[in-house]
């Protein structure tokens, strides 16, 4: 099927029942923040274990706070591009039959006006002490002290989920059952390599959905779709409403 066609069929599928939207990386690349994988990706140099685990931060967590220092400064100078808008536009058309479930920590989707988002991995936004737990919503850009320190004297962390961490249980129990209960799940930007987020798409065609995928590339879970929409996001999702 050419892409208009698809396009169209997915459209008509939009107006039919529970909608979820799925979303990766490959969503905000267009507002220039880098994917995870790939040849423009931020991994590309970096074994992800090196940074992106508890280990790596208890080891060494200045190091690990210079590199989400950077990224909280690119992040805050990106802005919501036309696939953001789009989602957030189809949510304000059907509130009560849309569910965004995210991987992405960038709260870019949240600055599109999307509301209730589930964050699977967290929030680069929000801080959590390792010490005693308190986490709280922390703006600045550019630290002046790195690692920040909490009020109780402990080294605060990204909340965010790492390699090894489980996800937040209430956003994970949300997320299986918007994919259970969806006529059509999008699945947009990911590269389904990550689990258990990737098993959602899984979860979702053993529950009767129809499947979309919206990426440039090809994934492991194209095998699960009804329809596969080869470009980028904010090249297609605009053309879904
Ligand atoms: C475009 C585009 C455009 C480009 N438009 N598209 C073996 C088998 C199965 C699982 C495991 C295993 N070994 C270990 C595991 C578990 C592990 C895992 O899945 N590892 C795999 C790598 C194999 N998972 C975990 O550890 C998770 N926790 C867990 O399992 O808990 C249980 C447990 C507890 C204790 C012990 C053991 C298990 C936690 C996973 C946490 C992931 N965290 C990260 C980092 C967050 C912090 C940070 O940002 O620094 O989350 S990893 C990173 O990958 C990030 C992302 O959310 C996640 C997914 O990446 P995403 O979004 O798909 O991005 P990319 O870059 O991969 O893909 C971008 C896509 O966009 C591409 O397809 C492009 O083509 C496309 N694209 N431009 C549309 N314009």
């Amino acid at each position: 099927m050419r892409v208009e066609s698809t396009i169209n069929a997915v459209r008509q599928r939009l107006c039919a029942g529970n909608i979820v939207a799925f979303t990766g990386a490959g969503i905000s690349a267009e507002s220039h923040v880098p994917t995870f994988r790939g040849t423009d990706g931020l991994w590309r140099n970096y074994s992800p274990e090196s940074l992106a685990t508890a280990e790596a931060f208890l080891s060494d967590p200045r190091l690990v706070w210079e590199w989400y220092d950077w990224l909280r400064g690119l992040i805050h100078a990106a802005e919501p591009n036309p696939g953001h808008l789009a989602l957030a536009e189809i949510q304000k058309r059907s509130p009560e039959r849309f569910t965004l479930i995210t991987q992405n920590i960038d709260g870019l989707h949240q600055r599109a006006a999307s509301r209730d988002v589930v964050k699977l991995h967290g929030d680069i936004w929000r801080l959590r002490c390792i010490t005693c737990g308190r986490e709280g919503r922390n703006d600045q850009v550019h630290m002046k002290h790195l690692p920040p320190l909490c009020r109780c004297g402990g080294t605060l962390r990204p909340a965010i989920v790492w390699f090894g961490e489980m996800l937040p249980e209430d956003e994970w129990i949300r997320a299986v059952k918007a994919a259970q209960s969806a006529k059509i799940f999008l699945v947009i930007g990911t590269s389904a390599l990550v689990y258990p987020a990737a098993g959602l798409v899984r979860i979702a065609h053993e529950s009767g959905s129809q499947v979309v995928i919206v990426n440039p590339d090809p994934t492991p879970a194209d095998e699960l779709a009804r329809w596969l929409l080869r470009g980028t996001a904010g090249d297609i999702l605009p053309r879904l409403i």
